[in-house]
């Protein structure tokens, strides 16, 4: 019996967990995961509104790093609105992608001079930076798409490299976009596409798994992340439904997508932080992503113990 009870014991013991939300001291929203090597990049905005009945209030990007997704080195702020000089305010949903040995940070902020929001990209020699403005203007701005009557159109950029290396960047608000980046990663080759998927609002998401495509993605308000999947990655995108529900005290969610050491993770944010979380007060959090058999997702479980070296 005391033999019986000691093994239960380390077995317990054995599991590690990181609990949701994985950085209680810190607000942080619409996360963007990247592996390097043998670590994951976690890129988060920041939240700094001081109570929950405004707006939002974003002014930087942060980054976090981890080996086994349950201990994490918070490294602070990376990027910043004040580091596109084009830029006035309104650090919103951002992406990291590697290339060659360079790291580009794409980027949603408000535009100083033409109306609305614009997609910027910054660029490094490490995951950690230093980032620097690698254009000195905007990506995509507002006038560059003019199907929709909001200046929020042009937000959370998201980009994918293909197999035969051909990035493509993904985009929008109300209207989902894309359009094929050149080489350089800098610069937009060729036009832009609209994407048909029912219901999205925004915060797209592509990866790949075997030889589907995935597409996430924000959809209907408060929102619930829905995806879709294609054999190829301009589509067309085969709805497959929800994939997460709406989370805890929050309208909006965002999330990321990753594979790492054999296992998949879905990264978002809930506003349900017990430490004063709400709307415009967002905590990042990782729960396990599981495929059926057939390539489908099995929906999304959100938990407060998060995921455990025993998943
Ligand atoms: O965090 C500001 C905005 O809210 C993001 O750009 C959207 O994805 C939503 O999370």
């Amino acid at each position: 019996m005391k033999k019986a009870l000691l093994s239960i014991c380390l077995v317990f013991n054995s599991a590690a967990f990181a609990a949701n939300p994985v950085f209680p001291e810190v607000f942080t929203a619409d996360p963007a995961a990247m592996v390097h090597q043998d670590t994951v990049y976690l890129y988060t905005g920041h939240d700094v509104a001081k109570d929950n009945k405004t707006f939002f209030e974003m002014h930087d990007w942060l980054v976090f790093s981890s080996k086994d997704m349950l201990n994490w080195t918070e490294h602070g702020s990376k990027l910043a609105v004040k580091d596109f000089s084009w830029a006035k305010g309104d650090a919103w949903a951002s992406h990291v992608i590697e290339k060659e040995g360079k790291f580009y940070w794409y980027v949603t902020a408000r535009h100083a001079k033409i109306n609305g929001f614009a997609i910027g990209v910054a660029v490094a020699d490490s995951p950690l930076g230093p980032f620097k403005d690698a254009r000195g203007t905007a990506l995509i701005t507002n006038d560059m798409t003019t199907d929709t009557d909001i200046d929020w159109d042009d937000i959370d950029p998201a980009v994918f490299i293909d197999d035969d290396q051909q990035a493509y960047i993904f985009w929008g608000n109300s209207k989902p976009r894309y359009a094929k980046l050149k080489p350089n990663m800098i610069e937009l080759d060729g036009p832009i596409h609209a994407i048909d998927v029912p219901n999205f609002t925004e915060a797209l998401w592509v990866h790949k798994k075997d030889k589907t495509y995935y597409l996430s993605y924000a959809s209907g308000f408060p929102e619930k992340i829905a995806y879709a999947t294609s054999d190829n990655v301009k589509g067309p995108w085969k709805y497959q439904g929800i994939l997460n529900e709406v989370a805890g005290n929050s309208p909006t969610n965002h999330q990321a997508i990753i594979e790492f050491k054999g296992k998949s993770y879905f990264i978002y944010h809930t506003g349900a932080s017990q430490n004063g979380g709400g709307e415009f007060r967002r905590t990042v959090a990782i729960d396990p992503l599981y495929y059926n058999e057939d390539g489908t997702i099995k929906r999304i479980q959100m938990t407060t113990e998060g995921i455990t070296s025993a998943q």
